[in-house]
């Protein structure tokens, strides 16, 4: 079997489908070469003292992890002087970083969650980075937060990295989506599954469930009747797997189906959910849409919300196509 990296799939999906501008390329491939250097300090752990506590909070009043200050600033670094980018906005940052004089400005946007399940760091869970790429508007303009606001509809790339027993890098340019696994010896990532497929039904879901007493009547209805089993009106029974990182729940989605959920929660009603819609559900929305799944906030598709603000949160449902349209209609019957 011939092997396919990250870099030659690059190069002949622009061949044939003209999809990835050579900045585009190089834009993921600088992308992939830093979640490599992150990946590689995962692994060292304790051994190299990123464990623990930054010691600070992160613009949503968060404690910050030694690791989600290390790998925000791997990404910023990787990505500051390749002349591809405009400006970078993170979870960890409090506001965007626009490409500095002393290099070129590209024509895109890069936003990223640099270390996704930081409560997972410290017990060797699987952790990961998600990113997200739009175009700038108006290329060599001064960038505002404005320019970032765009629906998720308008990406034009989007990935994760889960860093678990295997480094495995996930993208979509809009062709569908294909898995990179890090050859470790080679230093490369090399393709390991093309167009992947989300089954339309699942007999698995995720979500936490200590929040329940917090949860709108429509999700506690559905979960419900997933834990009724066999007995209620599903007819069948019902696993559950929580692994509280985002990216190792979907990635276990996109692998065997499911459906992921952090809903609105009464607790914070005017946040509308723990999730942020620019570094976390936009993309993740974007690659379970195009393995053939669905991603809405109960009422309407995730990807074609107004963003108002970079930090904005949002109610997430996702994964299998049949279950998260269950849901969703769920949240319309109850008016
Ligand atoms: P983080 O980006 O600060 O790590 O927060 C996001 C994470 C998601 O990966 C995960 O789904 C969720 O938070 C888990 O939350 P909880 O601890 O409430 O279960
Ligand atoms: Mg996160």
């Amino acid at each position: 079997m011939k092997k396919v990296s990250l870099t030659r799939y690059l190069v002949e999906e622009q061949r044939e489908h003209n999809t990835i501008p050579a900045e585009l390329r190089l834009l993921i491939e600088v992308v992939a070469r830093a979640c490599k250097a992150i990946s590689n300090n995962v692994n060292k752990g304790a051994l190299a003292g990123i464990l623990g506590s930054a010691g600070t909070g992160n613009v949503q009043g968060e404690m910050q992890q030694k690791l989600d200050v290390i790998a925000n600033e791997v990404l910023l670094e990787a990505n500051e002087w390749g002349g591809h980018l405009a400006a970078m906005a993170s979870e960890e940052m409090d506001s965007f970083y626009e490409t500095p004089n002393r290099y070129p400005k590209g024509e895109y946007l890069l936003m990223f969650d640099p270390l996704d399940g930081s409560s997972n760091i410290d017990v060797n869970v699987s952790i990961g980075t998600i990113f997200s790429v739009l175009h700038m508007p108006q290329p060599g303009q001064t960038v505002t937060e404005k320019d970032f606001l765009q629906p998720g509809t308008k990406q034009v790339a989007a990935g994760y990295a889960v860093y678990g027993p295997q480094t495995t890098l996930v993208l979509t340019v809009g062709n569908g989506v294909q898995v990179f696994t890090l050859d470790r010896e080679a230093g490369s990532f090399v393709q390991t599954a093309s167009n992947i497929r989300i089954p339309e039904d699942t007999k698995e879901f995720a979500i936490n469930m200590s929040n329940m007493r917090h949860w709108a009547p429509p999700v506690k209805r559905y979960i419900d009747e997933c834990l009724a089993g066999s007995e209620g009106p599903r007819g069948k029974d019902f696993n559950m797997r929580w692994i509280a990182s985002m990216v190792a729940d979907v990635h276990r989605i996109l692998t065997r189906g499911g459906i992921f959920m952090y809903p609105w929660d009464k607790r914070e009603p005017g946040k509308a959910g723990k999730l942020r819609l620019m570094y976390e559900a936009n993309p993740m929305s974007f690659l379970v849409e195009q393995a053939g799944g669905a991603s809405t906030n109960g009422l309407q598709r995730i990807m074609e919300i107004q963003p108002d603000a970079l930090h904005q949160r949002v109610a997430v449902i996702m994964g299998s196509k049949n279950e998260v349209e269950r849901v969703t209609r769920y949240h319309h019957e109850a008016g």
